[in-house]
């Protein structure tokens, strides 16, 4: 990354039901709350096709208390910088409610903003980082080449990652059209670079690469507010309609 910092789209996904491993313990610190897991995305414009979330199984996340009504699942140090942008109700106040592990927050239902699916789960992804973003990615696996090989690992190995196979059974869709790689540019660049797994870190980072290039400087949008129109122009118009209507908000770091 470079030298400025990097903006993100704080992206909010209201807890619909808890899963199993979550619910006695948080049930009841978080009764009467408004509870959103956060997603950071800089990719905004391709919320449509969201088909579950993801957390590091052995990240430590927090609920904070970000004002009267909400509360925020997402990492401390997340929540700390909230807290200095605006975020919160008092600056650089973080109010804790609860930890929790990530493993514990697998299954739970939630909300997806804008999302052909309007509800999604949450799912293990390993390669989540503590250090980046909230700690919680949103799931795109038709334009984030990640996205996509950890949903087919845990497709494909249900049982070893402890997952109910109906929560990783939302089909990618097609949300972006690029000339080089069609509707589905994670799939065709997995495909294209032979990647087998989550673990290839290498070629998904040239994955990762080149879907972001082609997706930015030669996408069209293929559903939403802006289909027809071209990525770049469609970005901060789909950012801002979020914003908008309080599913959204500026998170840098
Ligand atoms: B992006 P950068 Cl469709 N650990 O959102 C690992 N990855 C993380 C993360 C963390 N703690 N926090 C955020 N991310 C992901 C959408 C998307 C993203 C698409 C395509 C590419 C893409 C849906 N997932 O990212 O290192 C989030 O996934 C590739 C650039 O700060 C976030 O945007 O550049 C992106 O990585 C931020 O990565």
């Amino acid at each position: 990354e470079g030298v400025g910092p990097q903006e993100y789209t704080g992206l909010k996904m209201e807890l619909v039901q808890w899963g199993a491993l979550a619910a006695p313990e948080l049930d009841a610190k978080l009764q009467g709350k408004k509870v959103y897991f956060v997603a950071a995305t800089l990719r905004p414009e391709t919320m449509y096709g969201q088909t579950n979330c993801y957390v590091g199984p052995t990240i430590d996340y927090g609920a904070f208390q970000i004002n009267d009504t909400d509360v925020y699942i997402c990492t401390e140090r997340a929540a700390r910088n909230m807290a200095f942008q605006g975020t919160t109700k008092e600056r650089g106040q973080v109010h804790s409610l609860a930890t929790i592990k990530g493993s514990q927050l697998i299954g739970t239902k939630i909300k997806a903003p804008f999302g052909l699916y309007p509800e999604v789960y949450v799912l293990p992804m390993e390669t989540v980082l503590a250090t980046k973003g909230t700690g919680v990615v949103t799931s795109v696996p038709s334009d984030s080449p990640d996205d996509y090989a950890t949903l087919m690992d845990l497709r494909k190995k249900a049982e070893y990652y402890k997952i109910d196979p109906q929560w990783a059974a939302f089909d990618p869709i097609p949300v972006i059209r690029t000339p080089a790689y069609g509707d589905m540019t994670a799939e065709t660049l997995v495909k294209q670079l032979k990647i087998q797994s989550a673990k290839d870190k290498n070629q998904l980072a040239e994955a990762k690469e080149l879907a972001y290039k082609e997706g930015f400087y030669n996408g069209t949008m293929l559903v939403g507010t802006y289909k027809g129109e071209a990525v770049q122009e469609a970005k901060n118009k789909v950012r801002d309609e979020m914003i908008k209507a309080q599913l959204a908000f500026a998170y840098a770091e």
